[in-house]
């Protein structure tokens, strides 16, 4: 099922607390992008995130859920994105909640579907960094000493590199990208027209498209056939 992540060059995130009507989540799922994420910093609820799920579901692409909050977990998904943050000292975001989870859910836990994701959190005026508590205040040699922590040390699967709002500094990713072996690198971050999708893609695995399918989804759409 993991392997799954595997061919993916292009994601589109979408949030369960924001509004999307038929027509634009239509032309976000049938766009060509590999697969839909959903999730979310804040407001994100059971009900909201059912909700969201049994929409895309009329279509066929992948969809995958990035737990941020135990509220928000759902059946049904393809996979769930377990986000473990690398460069905060709150170990609440690295393997606290975690804990918590399985204690609570071991039972339930579908361990297969799961995907662990290194995440370091580069853009300090974001909701994730805020909440995290991150330390974004890396070069690009101190992010990339992160990536190889959750590469090769952690053997996780997946290092995100966030750069959540704003365009990242794609020396820093380019770096982060040169320094892991067997992960797959995400971006995430200001990606907003098929210029910013190509340099972007161009340093990484997969990138990663939220707000712009709110901002302006001509141009969100846009990004797919850059990197495709
Ligand atoms: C957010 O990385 C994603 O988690 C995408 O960022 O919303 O800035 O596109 P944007």
């Amino acid at each position: 099922m993991k392997q799954m992540i595997k061919p993916w060059r292009h994601v589109f995130k979408l949030d369960p607390d924001r509004e999307i009507d038929d027509n634009a989540l239509e032309a976000v799922c049938m766009s060509g992008t590999d697969a839909i994420m959903v999730g979310g910093s804040s407001g994100v609820t059971y009900d909201n995130t059912v909700d969201l799920l049994s929409r895309v579901r009329r279509y066929e692409l992948p969809c995958v859920l990035e737990v941020s909050n135990l509220e928000m977990i759902v059946p049904g998904f393809d996979l769930y994105m377990i986000p473990m943050v690398m460069n905060t000292a709150d170990t609440k975001w690295i393997t606290g909640q975690h804990q918590q989870a399985v204690e609570e859910y071991g039972y339930m836990i579908p361990w297969d579907l799961l995907v662990p994701e290194g995440y370091i959190i580069l853009n300090s005026d974001s909701t994730v960094a805020r909440m995290t508590g991150a330390q974004t205040e890396l070069d690009a040699a101190g992010a990339a000493a992160y990536a190889q922590v959750a590469d090769k040390l952690m053997s996780l699967p997946v290092v995100y590199a966030e750069y959540s709002g704003t365009f990242g500094d794609m020396d820093t990713v380019k770096k982060i990208h040169q320094s892991v072996n067997t992960a797959r690198l995400f971006y995430g971050g200001g990606i907003h027209d098929a210029e910013t999708a190509a340099k972007a893609a161009a340093v990484c695995d997969t990138i990663v498209v939220g707000n712009a399918v709110y901002d302006n989804l001509k141009q969100a759409l846009l990004t797919v056939k850059a990197v495709k």
